[in-house]
């Protein structure tokens, strides 16, 4: 059975939702905040990050951006497979690495301003500027999205759970996700789905709701 390795809260919720859209038998591992940079998991995946994913031959695959179309393709009952042809799989791809690559990672200085600079008097700068970043960003997903249920054509795909995951974080942001309103409107219509519903419960998560 494969095993999730996970940590309520972060990008891994995405990997759970595809799971549970998939239907096929997995483990979760919600571990606690600390437990990832410990001698355990880092035997999983030295980079100490979340998600992981044990498959049953003891592969571990890492990277969200790989591990979703992996699910994807290995279950395409589920009807969240690629295109098979490379310029058919390239929308797909690309936005994973929108997603993953560049508006993730412009969360980082918000949720570990440590990591950016040393003097905590600047955190709270920090965090700021991580939403000046973003702003943009959200503002074309949130013209890309405009009245569709999906990020990617006229179907789901695994990139709506990892936007999902990503639009949970918003929030934050100054005027939260009020200034999106499209992107209001589905990160709200993806919390009505029993798949999203499950995988919330089983990570010890609530729904955000419209914000
Ligand atoms: N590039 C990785 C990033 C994964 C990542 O940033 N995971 C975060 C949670 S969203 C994490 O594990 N943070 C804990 C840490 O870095 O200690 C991916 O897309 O899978």
């Amino acid at each position: 059975m494969m095993k999730l390795f996970s940590m309520a809260g972060t990008c891994a919720l995405s990997v759970h939702i595809v799971l549970e859209w998939i239907g096929a038998p997995f483990e979760v591992d919600v571990m606690d905040r600390g437990e990832n940079h410990g001698a355990g998991y880092l035997a999983i995946n030295s980079s100490g990050q979340v998600p992981a994913l044990l498959l049953d031959d003891g592969q571990v695959l890492t990277e969200a951006a790989a591990i979703l179309p992996f699910l994807a393709d290995s279950f395409p009952a589920a009807g969240l497979a690629s295109e098979a042809t490379p310029l058919g799989r390239y929308p797909l791809t690309q936005l994973l690495s929108v997603l993953t690559g560049e508006v993730h990672v412009a969360f980082k200085p918000f949720f570990m301003p440590q990591r950016f600079v040393t003097d905590a008097a600047q955190f709270d700068a920090v965090r700021a500027q991580a939403f000046v970043v973003l702003a943009p960003m959200l503002a074309e997903l949130d013209a890309r999205i405009g009245t569709s249920d999906f990020v990617l054509g006229d179907r789901r795909s695994v990139a709506d759970a990892y936007l999902y995951v990503l639009l949970r974080w918003v929030d934050n942001a100054p005027d939260g996700i009020a200034p999106y309103r499209n992107l209001a409107r589905y990160r709200a219509a993806a919390e009505e789905e029993p798949a999203v519903q499950r995988a919330l419960l089983r990570q010890g998560m609530a729904p955000v709701g419209a914000g």
